[in-house]
C-alpha cells in the first residue's frame, strides 16, 4: 500500500506535466485547407484548445463575391496548393495557401479571408467564456474581425462570406462569450504563372507573422491562441533561378576570397 502511494506520488507530477504539454497537432484539412469539426469529431488543436472551424474565402478582382473553399471549388483562372505544417516543437501551425494565376492574363488582386472558430479549455470551462485581444495595427492589405461566430448575434461569419470584414473587435474581457477570428489579406497584381502565397499562423506560444495579431483568450485559463497572417508574391521560376545563380556566384566569390 505504501509502495503504491509512493509510486503515485512519483508519477502524478509526471502525468500532470505530460497532460499540460499537449501541443498543437496537424488537423485533417480538406485538400483546399478547410476544417469543420462536425466532419471530424474530437480533434484537439493544442493545450486545452479545440477547433470548431477553419476556412478560407477567396475572391479574385472582378468576382461578385468570394468562393468558400469548404465546398472544394477554386475560382476560375486559379489553382490552389494548400499545406499545413507544424513547427519542430509543435507550438505553431502554419497554413499555406498558394494560388497560382493560371488565367494567362494579369490578375489585379486576390483576396483571402481566413476564418477560425476555436475554443479554449471547452471541456473544463465551456466555449463561451472567451474574448479576443487585438495587438498592433493591420499592415497594408490586411483587415480583421473578432466577434461571436454567428450562432447568436455576431456578423463575422456573414462578413467573411461577403469578403468584407468590419475591422472591429466585438468581444471583450468584460463580457466573454463564444468568439471567432478572421483575417483578410489582399495581394496584387499577380502576373500569369505567379503564385499569390497567403500564410496563416496559429501559435500556442505567442509567435506571429509580422507584428499584427489577434490573441484569443479564456478568462479562466493561461492558454491562448495567437492568430496572424502574411501575403507575398512568390517569384516566377525564371526569377528564382536567376536569384539562385546570383547567390551561387556570391558564394563562390566568398570562398575564393577566403582562400586568398
Ligand atoms: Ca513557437
Ligand atoms: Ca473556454
Ligand atoms: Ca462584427
Ligand atoms: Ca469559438
Amino acid at each position: 500500500m505504501l509502495r503504491c502511494f509512493w509510486l503515485l506520488a512519483l508519477l502524478l507530477p509526471l502525468w500532470l506535466a505530460a497532460s499540460d504539454a499537449v501541443a498543437f497537432q496537424a488537423l485533417p484539412f480538406s485538400p483546399l485547407g478547410s476544417f469543420y469539426r462536425p466532419d471530424h469529431p474530437e480533434i484537439p488543436l493544442g493545450p486545452g484548445s479545440g477547433v470548431e472551424e477553419i476556412d478560407g474565402f477567396v475572391q479574385p478582382a472582378g468576382a461578385a463575391s468570394p468562393t468558400d473553399l469548404y465546398f472544394g471549388i477554386v475560382p476560375a483562372g486559379l489553382s490552389l496548393s494548400f499545406s499545413a505544417a507544424l513547427s519542430a516543437d509543435t507550438t505553431d501551425l502554419l497554413l499555406r495557401y498558394d494560388f497560382m494565376n493560371t488565367s494567362g492574363s494579369a490578375l489585379a488582386s486576390l483576396l483571402l479571408v481566413s476564418f477560425v472558430d476555436a475554443e479554449i479549455d471547452e471541456p473544463i470551462n465551456t466555449f463561451f467564456n472567451e474574448y479576443v485581444e487585438v495587438v498592433g495595427t493591420p499592415g497594408a492589405g490586411q483587415s480583421y474581425e473578432a466577434d461571436e461566430p454567428g450562432f447568436t448575434f455576431g456578423d463575422i461569419y456573414a462578413n467573411a462570406q461577403a469578403g468584407a470584414l468590419d475591422g472591429t473587435n466585438a468581444t471583450s474581457a468584460a463580457a466573454p462569450d463564444d468568439v471567432a477570428m478572421a483575417l483578410a489579406l489582399l495581394l496584387g497584381p499577380i502576373a500569369p504563372g505567379q503564385i499569390a502565397r497567403f500564410e496563416i499562423l496559429l501559435s500556442e506560444d505567442g509567435e506571429s507573422l509580422g507584428a499584427f495579431r489577434l490573441v484569443q483568450r479564456d478568462d479562466a485559463s493561461d492558454h491562448a491562441i495567437t492568430y496572424s497572417g502574411a501575403a507575398s508574391i512568390v517569384p516566377e521560376p525564371g526569377t528564382a533561378l536567376l536569384l539562385a545563380a546570383g547567390l551561387g556566384a556570391l558564394g563562390g566569390a566568398r570562398r575564393r576570397g577566403r582562400r586568398a
